[in-house]
């Protein structure tokens, strides 16, 4: 049985139901470029801010049994060499998606207007970078989220999704969902890795990354069930308009499966990709098909959303 993964996001059609999320692997064009040669469905750049930035000091990365820590501090080309490559990276043949993190609202309206201006298929404004010191999450400010949204979505027609960290309490997901409905947002992606977490390493007593004194975004399997239920929570809450990307956690296709339950219309993969590198993408896409096949479904359709009460 055959079974087709293509999807949509905002109007933009993509070959299957994964690409790479803004993280790991995406900062250089040569990386940039061996996604566009992978099985990933888009090519989405990492965070890009105003300026280069070299980061975080270093160790700011360290795997763990079940994913990830890692502060790496916003390092990039800064977004005017993002927009010079725009042209290059649609010809790899790809949905090009420019991940954009401002340190301010005027930051993030010129950056956007900039990328409304270009080829590129799909803005993605980060909202929630946990690891630039001194700098709070925009995503935990609904305040400075709805005033960052009032600039941000008239300033073009090209689609804007947000990405959101993860909330764990209802009334977060509803007063969210609530601010979102006000305006043309086209999609939304979420979770981010979990802000500010803590990994000690008892021999060496010292916590095993350096900035921010050891606080880092937790990513990979530790943070599933929070995807999971971020993705199901705000399915349930938004119109159908605004469509949902879910991340986190996704290390093969039972995984990428349990997002479709929950109602992703497409799912992005960091943690996995960083570890395996960009053939996780054909790996996962191949399992998930095969997954899908055994269940006897042939399309995403078939299954999205369709979380059954226990
Ligand atoms: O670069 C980072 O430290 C980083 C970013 Br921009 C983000 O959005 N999420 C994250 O876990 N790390």
């Amino acid at each position: 049985m055959s079974v087709d993964l293509s999807t949509n996001i905002a109007g933009v059609n993509l070959s299957s139901y994964l690409m790479n999320a803004s993280g790991p692997k995406c900062t250089t064009w040569e990386e940039l470029e061996v996604i566009g040669q992978s099985a990933s469905s888009a090519i989405v750049t990492k965070s890009c801010t105003m300026a280069f930035r070299e980061g975080n000091p270093e160790p700011r990365y360290s795997d763990l049994p079940l994913g990830s820590i890692q502060s790496m501090g916003l390092p990039n080309l800064g977004y005017k060499a993002y927009l010079e490559m725009v042209p290059q990276l649609k010809a790899l043949g790809k949905a090009v998606v420019v991940s954009i993190s401002g340190f301010s609202i005027e930051d993030n309206i010129e950056m956007v207007s900039a990328f409304q201006n270009s080829d590129v298929d799909l803005i993605e404004v980060n909202f929630s970078c946990p690891n630039i010191p001194g700098k709070a999450q925009v995503a935990y400010d609904f305040e400075q989220v709805e005033t960052a949204l009032a600039a941000l979505t008239v300033l073009g027609d090209k689609p804007i999704g947000i990405k959101l960290a993860p909330y764990f309490d209802m009334s977060h997901f509803i007063a969210m969902a609530e601010i979102l409905k006000k305006f043309p947002v086209k999609f939304i992606t979420c979770v981010n890795s979990i802000g500010n977490t803590l990994i000690i390493d008892p021999e060496t007593e010292s916590p095993i990354i350096k900035p921010k004194g050891g606080f880092g975004g937790l990513c990979g399997d530790y943070i599933k069930p929070i995807g999971l239920a971020n993705v199901r929570a705000f399915r349930e809450l938004l119109p159908e308009s605004v469509q949902i990307i879910g991340v986190g956690g996704i290390k093969n296709g039972v995984d990428a499966f349990e997002y479709l339950l929950a109602g992703a219309d497409a799912v992005q993969i960091a943690t996995c990709f960083e570890k395996e590198g960009a053939v996780c993408f054909e790996r996962i896409e191949n399992e998930l098909k095969a997954f899908m096949a055994q269940k006897g479904y042939t399309k995403l359709i078939d299954a999205k959303g369709k979380l059954k009460p226990l």
